[in-house]
């Protein structure tokens, strides 16, 4: 499949889902379609815009238009486009169940390598686990990450009115581990958003309470804003990320990079290091630096792998 940034006399739809190897495409006028990719592997995304053709009933994408933004997923297994055009990344945590601070980490990391501003939210707060899971937050809000405190259940008009503008003629995509309310998100912004799932996408989730697929909601009529559900991942992998890039995208370690003597300071051990002596002054949270070792290591084994 080629990209293309110019329309070549066929008509454009945005993918709403991806389910294997076919994808539901939204004309504009707000049809539906089931479609399928020409060639063995479909490489479409939700949220990319392609150009199509009629095929009986059914859609053919012939290209995929040029993507403002592209967020990726990659570990030892596989790699993955996760959603394409994103104006924002929400990520969402919840005060219950407790959430990976790595993976928070990670998500932000991914954000920034696909230049897609972020935004954290923290859910639940109505419940008593809210001040720890704040406190879990300082560094992030420390580094200038906005942190959105919602409560969707009890206070439902509250997240409303937090949202409303923040989401207003963007695409954002939500993101974080299961359980942290997501689709609880998307229920309350699209109150038909059932009636909005493709017929595959509900047969695919029958008896499921979980998300198992990525899938695009508009939040009003004239199409200006989108809401995007995804499935809670366990684990983000950031395996597409060169470990030499990854203390620029923490962005508490990128601050203090100017100042290593090294140029090619790998920020663990060398003297010199700007980012070192942040740590020492106690201006990086030790989660922080054990996210970078983490990830580091992480990084340099799949390096050593291909
Ligand atoms: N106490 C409390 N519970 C909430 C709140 N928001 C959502 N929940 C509950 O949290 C649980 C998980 O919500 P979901 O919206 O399904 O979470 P999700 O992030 O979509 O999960 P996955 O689809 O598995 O990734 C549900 O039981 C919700 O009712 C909240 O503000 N407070
Ligand atoms: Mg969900
Ligand atoms: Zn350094």
């Amino acid at each position: 499949m080629t990209t293309s940034s110019k329309a070549d006399g066929h008509a454009i739809a945005r993918v709403v889902g991806v389910h294997g190897r076919h994808s539901v495409i939204d004309l504009t006028g707000g049809e539906r379609l089931l479609a399928h990719s020409r060639g063995k592997k479909s490489e479409v995304v939700v949220g990319d815009r392609v150009h199509w053709q009629p095929s009986g009933d059914e859609a053919v994408v012939e290209a995929i238009a040029q993507r403002t933004s592209l967020l990726k997923r990659e570990d030892a297994w596989r790699s993955k486009n996760f959603a394409a055009n994103l104006d924002l990344l929400m990520v969402m945590v919840a005060t219950d169940p407790p959430y990976s601070e790595s993976q928070l980490a990670r998500a932000l990391i991914a954000a920034g390598d696909g230049h897609i501003p972020a935004l954290i939210v923290l859910n639940k707060v109505d419940l008593p686990q809210a001040d720890a899971a704040r406190e879990r937050l300082a560094p992030y809000r420390a580094m200038g990450y906005t942190v959105l405190e919602l409560a969707l259940k009890s206070d439902p008009d509250g997240a409303r009115a937090a949202l409303a503008a923040r989401l207003q003629g963007r695409t954002t995509l939500v993101l974080g581990p299961s359980g942290m309310g997501k689709s609880t998100l998307v229920n309350l912004l699209v109150p038909h958003a059932d009636a909005q799932v493709g017929e595959i996408s509900k047969a695919l989730r029958a008896g499921k309470h979980t998300t198992t697929t990525t899938t695009w909601y508009w939040l009003d009529d004239d199409h200006a804003s989108a809401l995007i559900d995804s499935p809670g991942f366990q684990e983000f992998g950031i395996h597409h990320i060169e470990a030499r890039d990854l203390a620029a995208l923490m962005l508490d370690y990128g601050k203090h990079l100017g100042a290593c003597r090294f140029a090619n300071c790998t920020h663990r051990h060398e003297p010199g290091c700007g980012v070192r002596a942040a740590i020492a002054r106690g201006e990086i949270a030790p989660s922080r630096e054990r996210i970078y070792e983490e990830l580091m290591d992480e990084l340099e084994r799949a390096a050593a792998r291909h």
